[in-house]
């Protein structure tokens, strides 16, 4: 069987891409569990489990040197923002120096690679106001967390250039859906708010806060439309090089979300407004017309997308 190596790969979108992989390639995982989960990889065939963190060179040095992989997805981050703020230093290095640190160890090891993926984020956007955001679009990385993803990203992107190491970046917008861990205030909204309302359906006396005035939309894309988008970008002749928004082209309020996640949970969760945090966008929304050029084809609007991630709760009304 062919090998895929996903670091990151117990956390949220890594594990939703490994289950799905694990069908046709042998995967090998690189995670700390900082904030993945082993039963995200519950049931999962064919999985070698490395528990180690990606600026491990010793550990990372020997997994390339003893497999061959076919692909590579490199989704491992410290994905919080404000974690980047408060701790620049400790997040460049698993943001950016793992991402170098990784393409020289391709470059010196992988003679089989069909292609390594870097997962980039829409922070790198900032908050030049024009929308949608193409991969043409001003770029204007704010924090270091943003700063860090360019930079990598453009090293991954030049590797394919300069030395022949065939690479492709994405941009993820906000990837919501099964697996997602909510308990960071930085987690993805749409986790929280679900989290909420279910231990508010359980009797629990719990809130929201919405950080503004919930006015605010995002480009909300369904985890399983993210892992077609993956495939769609390692598999594609015409990506080497490239870089990818990965979203649906529609934005969704907060407002909106909270009265569609409400009713259909039937929590009636009760709202508490704050004030919005800092650096904050209002909107954010993805042109994903070069993606769509691949081929890819998303199949979740963000109804059909949360009622599906409702359902996989267990708790639907
Ligand atoms: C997303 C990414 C972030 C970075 C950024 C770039 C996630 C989880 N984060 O941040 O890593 O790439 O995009 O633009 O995908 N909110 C509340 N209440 C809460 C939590 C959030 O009101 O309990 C608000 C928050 O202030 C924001 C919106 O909900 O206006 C979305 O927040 P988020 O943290 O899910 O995502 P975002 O877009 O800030």
């Amino acid at each position: 069987m062919e090998k895929v190596l996903i670091t990151g790969g117990a956390g949220f979108i890594g594990s939703n891409l490994a289950r799905e992989l694990s069908e046709e390639y042998e995967i090998y995982i690189v995670d700390d569990f900082s904030m993945g989960n082993i039963e995200n990889l519950s049931g999962i065939p064919n999985l070698f489990l490395e528990k180690a963190s990606v600026i491990d060179k010793k550990i990372m040095r020997r997994i390339l040197t003893k497999n061959q992989f076919t692909y590579i997805f490199h989704l491992a981050a410290i994905a919080s923002v404000a974690d980047s703020v408060e701790r620049p230093l400790e997040t460049h290095l698993v943001n950016f120096q793992s991402v170098l640190n990784l393409l020289e160890l391709v470059r010196e090891k992988q003679t089989k690679l069909k292609r390594l993926v870097f997962s980039s984020s829409a922070a790198v956007y900032g908050d030049e106001p024009t929308l949608p955001k193409s991969e043409e679009s001003v770029i204007r990385p704010l924090t270091p967390y943003a700063i860090d993803k360019f930079a990598a990203e453009k090293y991954v992107l030049a590797y394919s250039n300069l030395y022949g190491v065939p690479t492709s970046a994405v941009r993820f917008f906000n990837v919501y859906g099964p697996k997602q861990n909510p308990n960071s205030p930085y987690s993805g909204v749409i986790s929280i708010l679900l989290d909420r309302c279910q231990r508010r359906v359980k009797g629990e006396e719990i809130n929201f806060t919405i950080f503004g005035t919930g006015n605010q939309s995002r480009d909300f894309v369904y985890v399983s439309d993210v892992v077609s988008a993956l495939k769609v970008v390692s598999e594609s002749n015409d990506s080497v090089g490239e870089v990818y928004n990965i979203g649906t082209g529609k934005a969704t309020s907060l407002n909106e979300l909270v009265k569609f996640i409400s009713t259909i949970t039937n929590s009636n969760i009760p709202i508490e407004y704050k004030e919005a945090r800092e650096g904050d966008i209002p909107d954010s929304i993805a042109d994903i017309t070069k993606l769509r050029e691949l081929g890819y084809k998303g199949k979740y609007d963000v109804e059909k997308g949360l009622t599906e991630y409702i359902g996989s709760y267990g708790k639907k009304s």
